[in-house]
């Protein structure tokens, strides 16, 4: 850790080093000063599953230039540049990068209000709509077909056939829940020829938003994932991750609703910015982006749980098959939710 703050410039006799924030994927730290100010924020990338650490490095770089020149005034929050004039440290157990920590803002991790939802969705579509003159085909893909729901279809019915046998039996009820529901896949094929591609954020959850202290969304962080990609991962994160007074860690699935106000907040603080945006047959689709999101998050972590647990981490036995539990039930509160209203 010595050497990693080094490189940054950072002495580690100013600093204390505190471990921060609850992702699945990458591990971050707050580096905080002797009076108890956060300065930066650390974050070691996992390379198991981001395999080219200079891509995102290029795109950070190449978004935020043409942010600076054409929108000056919108706050990025840029990476620190190391000693030798780089964005990150590369060790032999993965890489590293730093951020300024932005004085009087802060992220929050649940959302407890509408307005924390309208914020968050604001600022995701003005992100948005910001690079709507920036040609996303520049960007480099840093996941290969992340959010592509078909290849997620396939990858499951792939481990139905090589996965865990116990678990594979075991887990009946979720396989056919998902296989009932095929029809999302389908769906997505029929519309996706049909939506623009955007600079997409990919990862919409509330803590990547930057709120300042009067509880106004400021920006988005959290870059790693920004690739071309539709509006409906966007918004759909957002209501799979906003709607819900729990989130997918949940064990006690009665406690999974949806919330309508969060609903309305999530959907007219994205428009206040993308309404002008989108096209006809995409307004046609906002219902759908909730749908499209929590179905295809239920197949990630169920088809994880029946190969043994490889990509997201685990805390416990059994802890995927809860998360897709917890997520097909969100899904179906949510189709319940949807009927409703357009009856
Ligand atoms: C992962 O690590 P985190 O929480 O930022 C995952 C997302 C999932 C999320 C589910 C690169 O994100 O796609 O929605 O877990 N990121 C990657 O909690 O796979
Ligand atoms: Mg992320």
């Amino acid at each position: 850790m010595k050497e990693i703050l080094f490189q940054f410039g950072v002495s580690e006799e100013k600093f204390q080093v505190i471990p921060f924030g609850s992702g699945l994927i990458n591990t971050t730290w707050k580096i905080v000063d002797k009076q108890g100010y956060s300065k930066f924020i650390l974050q070691k990338v996992n390379q198991q599953i981001f395999k080219q650490p200079d891509d995102i490095a290029f795109n950070i770089r190449l978004i935020d230039n043409y942010l600076k020149k054409y929108f000056p005034g919108y706050l990025f929050v840029s990476p620190v540049i190391t000693i030798t004039g780089n964005e990150l440290v590369i060790t032999d157990d993965g890489f590293y990068r730093m951020f300024p920590f932005i004085t009087n803002t802060h992220t929050i991790d649940v959302v407890e209000k509408p307005q924390q939802a309208y914020e968050a969705a604001s600022q995701f579509g003005k992100f948005t709509k910001l690079l709507s003159g920036f040609d996303a085909s520049l960007l480099k893909i840093t996941l290969p077909d992340f959010h592509n729901l078909s290849l997620r279809y396939l990858q499951f019915e792939k481990a139905l056939e090589t996965g865990n046998a116990d678990r594979i039996q075991q887990a009946a009820g979720l396989i056919s829940a998902i296989k009932l529901n095929k029809r999302i896949v389908d769906e997505y094929e029929g519309c996706k020829e049909k939506f623009t591609i955007r600079v997409t954020h990919h990862d919409t959850k509330i803590s990547n938003v930057l709120f300042d202290e009067a509880g106004n969304g400021l920006c988005v962080i959290d870059l790693d994932t920004i690739m071309p990609g539709y509006f409906i991962s966007d918004l759909g994160d957002m209501m799979r991750t906003y709607l819900c007074p729990v989130s997918e860690e949940e064990k006690d699935f009665s406690k999974i609703i949806i919330r309508a106000a969060f609903y309305e907040a999530i959907v007219t603080g994205y428009l206040s910015e993308m309404s002008g945006g989108l096209t006809e047959i995409e307004k046609k689709h906002i219902h759908f982006a909730g749908e499209f999101m929590i179905y295809m998050q239920a197949i990630r972590f169920l088809t994880d749980h029946l190969n043994d647990d490889i990509y997201y981490g685990v805390k416990y036995e059994g802890h995927n098959f809860v998360r897709a539990g917890n997520q097909i039930t969100l899904l179906q509160r949510l189709q319940e939710f949807i009927s409703k209203l357009s009856a």
